[in-house]
Parts: C-alpha cells; structure tokens; sequence
C-alpha cells in the first residue's frame, strides 16, 4: 500500500489521518451541499435570530443588532454523517455563549429552528463553554446561501447535521426534544469520534 504523495491536491499526513474520523475520507477543496428542501432567500430586513423558550428573558437581535455582536473567527474540521470530512474550514460569527448570555437559561437542551422548517436538537452543554457559534462568514466571504447564509449554526464537533443552516433561533427546551433527521432515525447526539450516525450506533 503506498502511502506516498498524490502528487497534487490536498497533501495526505500523519497529522490529518489523525483528523479523520472512522468511517470518513477527506473531501479535499470540494464542499460538498446537502440541504433537505429549497434554499430559502430571506432578505436581511426580514430577519432575525431569538433565543426562546425555557428562558427568564427572551432575546432577539436584527440582522444589524446581530452582526455588532462579539465576533469569534473559528477553523474547524467539519464532518458530515454521509462520510465526507473537510479540514480546516474558516469561519467568523458570534459565540452561542454570548447569544445565551443574558437569557437566564433554565432548561436542558437546545432545538435549533431554521427558515425552511428544519431543526436539530442538542444538549446544552455542547453549545456552550466555546463549542458552537451561529456564523455569517466563511473563508472571508458573506455566508453563500446554499451552505446556510445569511447565518447557520456551527458545531463542528457533532455530524454536520447538527449546524442547521438558515438558523433563526433556538429555543431552549426542558427536555431532550428529537429534531428534523434524529425524528428520521439518525442519532440523536452524532459525535463523529464515536461513529454515532443512526439511533442505536
Ligand atoms: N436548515 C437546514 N440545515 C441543514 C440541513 C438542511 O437540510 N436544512 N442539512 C444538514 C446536513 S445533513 C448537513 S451535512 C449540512 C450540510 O451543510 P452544507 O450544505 O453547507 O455542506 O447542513 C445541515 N444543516
Ligand atoms: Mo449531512
């Protein structure tokens, strides 16, 4: 088995294999688009992220209220459940630890809900402390609206099902609520390390 150079493209290394998560193969400079309906347009004026639910104080900011919020810029690896992975992805938006801030957060887990209908469950404690950001830019340029924009979640440690894209909000639930795909039978936390695709791995 060679394990040299392909000659070009994306170089294969001990520190990237080391990145992959089982089951996964490196999907180089593509970006691959999995969206479950049609891309929804909805114009900045017409748009809003809120943080409801389960909260002492809901929240709610304009696309400008929004963009003048504490920026992060985060390169991650993304995984998706269909196998492919993509290394050292650049984004920048605003950390979920400072949208839930001020909302006096008093339930357990997360459903985020996007444009289009979509939505995607997840425990509190992997949105908070560092580990999610609802983002309007990658690699430097607005958000394209077939990966999400103007804004998607991003939590780049679960299955790229969980960054909903065309987010809206997140509504803070007493209890574990399934979302769009765990509903259809994918697993209902999805951490790639774990292999945690379908309900039951
Ligand atoms: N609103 C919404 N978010 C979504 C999806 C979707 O269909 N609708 N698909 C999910 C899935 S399965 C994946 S793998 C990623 C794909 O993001 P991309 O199209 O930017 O690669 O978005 C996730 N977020
Ligand atoms: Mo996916």
């Amino acid at each position: 088995m060679s394990l040299v150079s392909r000659g070009f493209g994306r170089r294969r290394s001990a520190t990237t294999d080391d990145r992959l998560p089982p089951g996964q193969y490196d999907t180089g400079d593509r970006f691959p688009v999995l969206s479950a309906g049609p891309t929804p347009h909805t114009p900045p004026a017409q748009w809003d992220l809120a943080v409801r639910g389960e909260v002492a104080a809901p929240q709610t900011w304009t696309w400008e209220e929004f963009r003048a919020l504490p920026r992060e810029s985060v390169s991650v690896d993304i995984h998706c459940v269909t196998k492919w992975s993509k290394f050292g992805t650049r984004w920048e938006g605003v950390s979920v630890d400072t949208l839930l801030a001020d909302a006096g957060v008093q339930g357990s887990h997360v459903l985020a809900f996007s444009d289009g209908g979509y939505t995607t469950n997840l425990p509190l404690d992997d949105v908070t402390n560092g580990r999610a950001w609802v983002v309007d830019t990658y690699d430097g340029q607005p958000l394209a609206p077939e990966h999400g924009g103007p804004a998607r979640l991003l939590v780049p440690h679960l299955y790229f099902w969980k960054s909903a894209k065309w987010v809206r909000g997140l509504s803070v639930t007493p209890r574990n609520e399934p979302g769009f795909w765990e509903t259809f039978g994918y697993h209902d936390r999805g951490d790639p390390w774990r292999e945690q695709r379908y309900s039951g791995d």
